[in-house]
């Protein structure tokens, strides 16, 4: 399932409080779907303190740690994604832009949309590893669709 390097290879993407209220959900799903990513796993979901602070734990010595937590469990939904399709994980975040929208190359999903670095739109994993830690956390495993099997060989 989601075997990394292979085509079925699946990333973890966030559509933040701030892009869902900016209604960019369609503008970054449909970047990616144009892209040839499949998106196999959506879900619009109002994430708890304890859901956050699992999902962004390797930030927790950060001094913006709190106000982060703060800001995603406090401000509305988010749209959960799962993506899959060859290198989606390292290209999911060259699509995304680096972290601060302000340092983003136009033609990012962040360079395009977003200016501040505490509202970046968009939450992209960082690693196969993460990917599918951060799947785990947020999906059930009968939350994420299997389609491989319908998927014409080169459709990625
Ligand atoms: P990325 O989302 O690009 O992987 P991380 O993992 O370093 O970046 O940071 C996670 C989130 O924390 C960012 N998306 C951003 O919302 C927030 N963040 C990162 N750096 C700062 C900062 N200097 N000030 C405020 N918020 C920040």
């Amino acid at each position: 399932q989601g075997l990394p390097g292979t085509k079925y290879e699946r990333t973890f993407m966030m559509v933040k409080p701030d892009g869902v209220q900016r209604q960019l959900t369609g503008e970054i799903i449909k970047r990616m779907e144009t892209k040839g990513y499949v998106l196999v796993g959506l879900k619009m979901v109002t994430p708890d303190e304890k859901l956050v602070s699992q999902h962004y734990d390797d930030l927790k010595a950060r001094p913006f740690y709190k106000g982060l937590v703060k800001y995603m469990s406090s401000s509305g939904p988010v749209v959960a994604m799962v993506f899959q399709g060859k290198g989606v994980v390292d290209y999911g975040r060259v699509m995304i832009g680096v972290t601060d929208p302000l340092k983003s190359a136009p033609g990012t999903i962040r360079g395009d949309l977003s200016v501040d670095v505490g509202r970046n739109t968009i939450h992209g994993s960082d690693g196969t590893s993460p990917a599918q830690d951060e799947i785990a956390l947020w999906f059930k495993p009968e939350e994420v669709a299997d389609i491989k099997n319908c998927a014409s060989a080169w459709i990625y």
